[in-house]
């Protein structure tokens, strides 16, 4: 309701812009007039009653009364005036996914795909995280008004942050945007992997924002205790589809997750269905490793399943995760982003967390650029990758050879030849030169400990460059591992032979089995054995998952994405305790990583 105010003509465009939204009961007790020179109120009765009466036939009022400067005839007056009137009936409003910073932003069937800027969040972006690390949060909250400029329709704020009071960060920031109505037009997007830091955000916003996100990972009843918070803080959710066993990768678990979630939100939390955004993961392609290349299709294909099965809710997804192979290589990451867009907006995708402003035009797109990008986002051929790898290579970067010899790096030393070998990605002459390389030297272990990592080294300042790619990485590694494992024997002969007998302790390794940092680990088991350490490598984590369960452990298994840093922690001390109280484990994974 509205009372008091500017008198009852000055708040009819309010009053009737309340009872055209509020499926709610309305009330208005407007003043006598707005106070005159002299405080005293100038509307009569007589005037009071007509306009009132008004508002009460124009359908707009349930409860109607008198606020300063009325006396006891106006109110007389008042009544008469509509007590011949029926009372407001409350409209049916719409179903739509209703959200609002200062403004609102209504989602129906009929909008548009919606932008939710990306570079408010410390662990996407470089240069937002130094901004807050250092405290210039001015100058982050120029980062946010930036993505609302390129057309940001929310705004994903993340501060999750190793070094950082995360809840802290989070109430000073978006604190600072409550003031800057530029910024704070939009709906905020809470984004973190700790409740606490949601629900500090949640009490800092205004209007209606997202909670990101929540999920069934550690169980049913965290997921409903959060879901009811996220109810009472009169927020929406996005819901990830991660469940106890991990997040999902196939189209299956990625549509029976939601579906299980939506059974439980509706039915059992009593959340409206519009209130409710589904991200069925997108997970980066062309990464060099073959079971990731059908991540964009099972996204894709997962949106029209989720929107055609569970009526209402909305579906969203981190768009700039796709494109994590192309580091360094903008233009192609951009044009990568676009055309996922394009199939996936189609098939019922309803906003996305992106790079506000950066996203071509699908149409304009380079055709050389296109076609390329066409076929990895929709995994059409088992070339994809290597293709647009070559393509991006010319965008930038050091081109890895595709096809084709020129062998003119063969006439180099041999420490020359094995550093280009691994830049290069190139796997034939491997053997011989590792070969060559062990023949010069006094023990094999030399071989590892020079030529071969410094030509991993170089690898890594590219890659840190961004003129590498993750798959050319994955290539590289692979060329490693193949001279590493020329070399084992003779590391083995040579341990065998000058007799240490005392283990320089016991270490167990362990990643995720198929992950990328498999090979990563291999090579270091191989390292600490030779420098007379017993390793206990757990190829496959698989083994120990009853055992890790049955002492506490969840969310642990093998498989590509099934590691959240919790439960990698009870893993690793599971492990350290099945082989004795005094051992190291390692974990590969870089942190943030799905390893
Ligand atoms: N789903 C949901 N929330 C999410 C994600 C998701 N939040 C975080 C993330 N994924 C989406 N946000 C980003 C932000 C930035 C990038 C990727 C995803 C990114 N950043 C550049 C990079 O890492 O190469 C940063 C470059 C720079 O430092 O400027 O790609 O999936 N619900």
């Amino acid at each position: 309701g509205l009372n008091c105010a500017l008198g009852a003509a000055a708040l009819r465009p309010h009053v009737e812009e309340l009872a055209t939204r509020a499926d709610l009961l309305v009330s208005c007790h407007p003043n006598a007039g707005l106070p005159n020179e002299l405080g005293e109120y100038d509307e009569t009765p007589e005037s009071m009653a007509a306009q009132l009466g008004e508002f009460a036939r124009a359908g707009f009022l349930n409860i109607v009364g008198g606020c300063c400067g009325t006396v006891p005839a106006h109110i007389e007056a008042i009544a008469d005036a509509v007590a011949s009137l029926p009372p407001r009936r409350p409209p049916r409003i719409e179903r739509r996914s209703r959200l609002s910073g200062l403004e609102p932003l209504n989602l129906g069937a009929d909008s548009l795909f919606a932008n939710i800027g990306e570079r408010t969040n410390v662990t996407g972006s470089a240069r937002f995280r130094r901004l807050i690390k250092e405290g210039d949060f001015e100058a982050g909250l120029e980062v946010a008004r930036q993505q609302v400029r390129n057309g940001a329709q929310l705004i994903d704020v993340n501060m999750d942050e190793g070094l950082l009071d995360s809840e802290a960060a989070m109430v000073r920031f978006l604190s600072l945007i409550a003031s800057e109505p530029d910024i704070s037009r939009v709906p905020i997007v809470v984004d973190s992997s700790k409740w606490s830091i949601l629900e500090a955000g949640l009490k800092c916003v205004q209007g209606k924002g997202i909670v990101n996100s929540i999920s069934l990972k550690e169980g049913e009843e965290d997921f409903r205790r959060q879901a009811r918070m996220v109810r009472r803080y009169g927020a929406a959710v996005i819901v990830m589809a991660f469940d106890e066993e991990g997040q999902a990768d196939t189209l299956e678990r990625k549509v029976e997750i939601c579906r299980r979630a939506y059974r439980i939100l509706t039915e059992e939390v009593g959340f409206p269905p519009e209130d409710i955004i589904f991200d069925p993961n997108i997970f980066a392609v062309a990464t060099g490793i073959e079971e990731h290349d059908g991540y964009a299709v099972a996204f894709i294909k997962a949106c029209r399943a989720i929107k055609r099965e569970l009526p209402g809710c909305k579906v969203s997804g981190g768009v700039s995760n796709l494109s994590f192979s192309f580091r360094g290589s903008d233009a192609v990451r951009d044009a990568m982003h676009s055309v996922f867009l394009y199939h996936a907006i189609r098939a019922g995708m309803d906003m996305g967390i992106v790079n506000a402003g950066a996203l071509p035009v699908y149409d304009q797109i380079p055709a050389e650029l296109l076609g390329p990008v066409e076929d990895v986002i929709l995994a059409r051929d088992s070339g994809a990758t290597e293709r647009l790898i070559a393509l991006a290579a010319g965008y930038r970067g050091v081109a890895q050879r595709v096809s084709g010899a020129d062998d003119g790096w063969r006439e180099e030393p041999v420490e020359k030849r094995l550093a280009y070998a691994l830049v290069k990605g190139i796997s034939e002459h491997i053997v011989e030169d590792t070969e060559e390389a062990r023949q010069a030297r006094e023990r094999a272990l030399d071989v590892i400990d020079g030529p071969l990592m410094d030509g991993m080294n170089e690898v890594g300042d590219l890659f840190g460059a961004g003129r590498m790619f993750l798959p050319q990485v994955v290539k590289s590694a692979r060329v490693m591992k193949k001279a590493v494992a020329y070399l084992v024997p003779f590391l083995e002969a040579e341990k065998a032979g000058n007799g240490q007998a005392r283990a320089a302790g016991r270490v167990v390794l362990a990643t995720v089995k198929g992950d990328v940092h498999d090979i990563g680990k291999n090579i270091v088991g191989v390292v600490l054995q030779c420098n007379n350490y017993e390793v206990v490598d757990h190829r496959a984590l698989r083994a120990h998952h009853a055992l890790a369960r049955r002492n506490g452990a969840r969310g642990f298994g093998d498989g590509a994405a099934r590691f959240p840093a919790a439960a990698a922690d009870r893993g690793r001390d599971h492990l350290a305790h099945a082989h004795g109280g005094e051992n190291r484990a390692l974990l590969f994974g870089a942190r943030g990583s799905r390893a």
